[in-house]
């Protein structure tokens, strides 16, 4: 009985301990306002309290609608959450229409940046979970709509099939990194942690002719202007219209700045990304769209 007593002992105050924390949560519970429907061409959804860590017992149902015939996608941007192997905690699950009734495109948790997802049909749910304890960051993602759905279908075929094709089409690095993805999103080295001081990336973007770039900017945070002459003088993005820096500059950015999308005028596009010996932000994130010229697309089949 005496050995009894001690081995229960403990195991009955951690019982308790979990009871209190489960009573705790539950008044505790959040009642933060959170999801809705989205209806713009683009915006971003993030997990309540971003980039602070989010609240215990959160669900959030947000419903992207785009008009009919139209895709969307969704592109993560950050993600950390409480990790498990079945994510059964805290997690982000996204849906082929309005409803948890609908297909399960995927369910993320964890610090691993999910792929990104696009509709089969003109609605999309996101749905974000958290139980009663261990938070994280959570996430930040931007979506896009207004893809035409038998348009965005050939163009993957097109794409995969060029790829076949024409193997050296890839996005260039001079920081390193290959892509080999025609559309994608890409963002500057560490992001988004601090970028490294003194470097200078190139990213060349060079596509069959009859192709165009589209850039969606999703964030940007570089080291100011300086102030004595308010140029981008210490780090700085900038985009050429061509393979070359002495390409037209379609802008040249610095600081923290909204940006609306950009669009080669050709198949070549070029990213530069400069940076100073000392003071480094979070960097940049990009989105790029490849735009096909329809009278080239039956040609190029
Ligand atoms: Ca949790
Ligand atoms: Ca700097």
């Amino acid at each position: 009985m005496v050995t009894d007593h001690y081995v229960m002992q403990p195991f009955s105050n951690f019982m308790n301990l979990k009871i209190l924390l489960l009573v705790h949560a539950i008044f505790n519970a959040s009642h933060n306002v959170c999801g809705g429907v989205l209806t713009g061409l683009s915006g971003s959804i993030t997990s309540p309290d971003y980039p602070e860590n989010y609240p215990n017992n959160a669900e959030c149902h947000w419903v992207i609608q785009a008009t009919s015939n139209s895709v969307i996608k969704l592109i993560f941007v950050d993600f950390q959450m409480e990790n498990d192997e079945q994510c059964n905690f805290d997690y982000v699950a996204i849906f082929d229409g309005p409803t948890m009734g609908d297909p399960l495109l995927s369910h993320y948790c964890g610090n691993v940046k999910p792929p990104e997802v696009v509709s089969s049909v003109h609605e999309l749910l996101v749905v974000f979970k958290s139980d009663f304890n261990i938070a994280g960051r959570g996430f930040k993602a931007y979506f896009f709509s207004g893809m035409d759905r038998i348009l965005y279908l050939y163009i993957s075929v097109l794409i995969s099939h060029l790829h076949k094709r024409f193997p050296s089409v890839n996005f260039v690095s001079a920081c390193q990194e290959v892509y080999t993805a025609v559309k994608g999103n890409f963002s500057s080295p560490q992001y988004p942690n601090s970028y490294p001081n003194n470097i200078r990336c190139h990213w060349t973007i060079q596509l069959p002719l009859g192709y165009r770039i589209k850039v969606f900017f999703l964030d940007l945070d570089l080291e100011g202007r300086n102030s004595l002459t308010d140029g981008c003088d210490y780090d700085h993005l900038a985009v050429f219209d061509g393979g070359t820096e002495k390409a037209s500059l379609l802008g040249k950015w610095c600081g923290r700045e909204t940006l609306s999308p950009i669009i080669s005028s050709r198949n070549k596009l070029l990213l530069v990304l400069h940076t100073d010996r000392n003071t480094a932000n979070r960097g940049f994130s990009l989105a790029l769209f490849t735009l096909i010229y329809l009278c080239q697309v039956a040609f190029l089949s």
